[in-house]
């Protein structure tokens, strides 16, 4: 309360991400005064996280990949990413759970978040996940998935197999 435009995270976002991450509150704090310092505005642009990524792969082209990972947890779809969209961000790109990682992988492979899995999105994050394999590494990859279309083909039947990668719960409204 009050106007003290204090750098400590509020309460209520402490303890929603220490419920569903793993990070410590130490480590949460940590997080905040490290993304205060690069993102004084508190919000990262599609810009911004792009070069995160660039800098991550140096070598490959991230640009795509990038896109497609924040508008998978842009959650509210304000085209920003806020602290808490962040955390869950890289907690559930390093440590997340299998069950929590499929549930983004869900998000990450609908582009047009509605709700489905084309085959044509499967294909077009197949494409930018490869651009981020460097070529010598792309050689050493199971001749069944060596190209984005062998990838997307058997992710594919992965999903058709499961079915519920293909559908999700949707909330009743009307479309
Ligand atoms: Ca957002
Ligand atoms: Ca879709």
């Amino acid at each position: 309360m009050g106007n003290t435009t204090s750098s400590a995270i509020s309460k209520e976002i402490l303890e929603d991400l220490k419920l569903s991450t793993k990070f410590t509150e130490t480590e949460i704090c940590q997080w905040y005064e490290n993304f205060q310092k690069q993102c004084p505005t508190g919000r990262i642009t599609p810009e911004e996280f792009e070069e995160i990524y660039t800098r991550f792969f140096p070598e490959a082209d991230a640009k795509g990949y990038a896109r497609h990972v924040f508008r998978s947890f842009d959650t509210n779809d304000d085209g920003t990413l806020d602290f808490k969209e962040y955390i869950i961000a890289l907690h559930m790109t390093s440590t997340g759970k299998t069950t929590r990682k499929l549930e983004w992988a869900f998000s990450l492979f609908d582009v047009d978040k509605n709700g489905y899995i084309s085959k044509t999105e499967v294909k077009e994050i197949c494409q930018a996940i490869f651009k981020l394999i460097p070529p010598e590494e792309q050689k050493k990859l199971p001749e069944d998935e060596n190209t984005p279309e062998k990838r997307a083909n058997k992710l594919w039947a992965f999903f058709d197999k499961k079915d519920n990668g293909k559908k999700k719960h949707m909330h009743t409204c009307t479309m």
